[in-house]
């Protein structure tokens, strides 16, 4: 990679000025979220080499297994969030519920709060696939100088100030926006630096990937049943491509640069959806907004949702926005049966 190109640096720095309420402290978040990938990163990356794989016996909150390699980059945002002076706040897939954090004086004067999934797709680690981190970044509601409460996560994802994700591929990327587009970041691991490598990221507005996981078609709303019948058809420009990869920051990435379209939709399995609204379909949301795509529940924007619980989950689809359209309008033909 050329030693002249931008770093992520340099890059937050120029871009300080657009963040008309902060006093940097939004500059200093996203740099401490590029460090905390960074630890991530070098233990995803030696997972095969030490005996890291597989289960650490214990279960999230929603009852699934989690992986050692969940609990470790749990473990690295949690503790790099809580010592940096500028959330007041975090919530994390992995964790029961949202963790207060105190400032440097022992008081509650911080103005962020922040939500992540730290490792989704986590059931790809032990067969060497790509996964992902998603963060989501918002101003608190609650007044400061009191502790955080369970109001500055329930935010519609409209509020978001930032979000991103991280996903540990062939090489480690790093993309975020703070509403200003969508930039991606490829990490050199020699060096531990951040490349520009992707300004101003625009998904296609149409395209010609599907991505949802098909092996649950039964179980499907009639809806998706159809619209995945059009994909499949022979016509003008069809048939589409399938292509899942079980990751959601992979599947997405790969589309938002091909233009396609991600689905994971309510089914009679899981009625209100699989992913979970505040970790993983807001700040993806946002980001596909940014990048000129859309993201809805088959029905209404996701960023419009209103959030009643932190683990809530909701149906999501995703990506290039002829593609949504083209769903929505199959959609649109059975009342929404999303029970959320
Ligand atoms: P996780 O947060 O438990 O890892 O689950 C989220 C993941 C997404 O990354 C992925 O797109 C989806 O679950 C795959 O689910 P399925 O295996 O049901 O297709
Ligand atoms: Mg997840």
């Amino acid at each position: 990679m050329g030693y002249r190109l931008k770093t992520l640096g340099e890059f937050i720095i120029e871009h300080q000025s657009q963040f008309k309420y902060s006093e940097g402290e939004l500059s200093r978040l996203l740099n401490s979220i590029k460090l905390a990938a960074k630890l991530v990163n070098h233990e995803v990356n030696k997972a095969g080499l030490v005996d890291i794989l597989g289960d650490s016996g214990e279960t999230n909150i929603q009852g699934e297994t989690q992986q050692k390699l969940d609990v470790f980059a749990n473990d690295v945002f949690m503790n790099i969030l809580k010592k940096r002076d500028i959330v007041c706040g975090v919530a994390s897939e992995e964790e029961d519920d949202f963790v207060v954090i105190s400032d440097k004086n022992g008081g509650h004067d911080n103005k962020y709060i922040v939500l992540t999934d730290p490792l989704d797709g986590s059931s790809n680690i032990d067969v060497n696939v790509s996964v992902g981190t998603i963060f989501s970044i918002y101003h608190r509601v609650s007044p400061i100088g009191s502790p955080a409460t369970k109001d500055d996560f329930l935010q519609k994802g409209r509020e978001q100030v930032a979000a991103g994700y991280v996903v540990y591929g062939t090489s480690t990327m790093l993309v975020y926006t703070t509403g200003f587009g969508v930039n991606g970041f490829t990490l050199n691991p020699a060096l531990g630096t951040w490349y520009l490598s992707h300004p101003n990221m625009k998904f296609p507005k149409g395209g010609k990937i599907y991505s949802i996981n098909e092996g649950n078609y039964v179980h499907f709303p009639q809806g998706v049943k159809d619209y995945l019948k059009y994909c499949q058809k022979e016509e003008e420009n069809r048939p589409f491509t399938s292509r899942y990869i079980g990751s959601l920051v992979s599947d997405f990435h790969r589309n938002m640069i091909k233009g396609g379209i991600y689905i994971y939709p309510t089914s009679t399995k899981a009625p209100k959806g699989k992913l979970r609204l505040l970790y993983e379909c807001n700040p993806m949301a946002f980001l596909a907004e940014q990048a000129g795509g859309k993201a809805t529940d088959g029905y209404k924007c996701i960023m419009d949702v209103e959030p009643t619980e932190l683990h809530q989950r909701v149906p999501i689809f995703i990506g290039s926005t002829e593609m949504v359209e083209k769903a929505e309008e199959f959609m649109a033909k059975f009342p929404n049966d999303a029970n959320y």
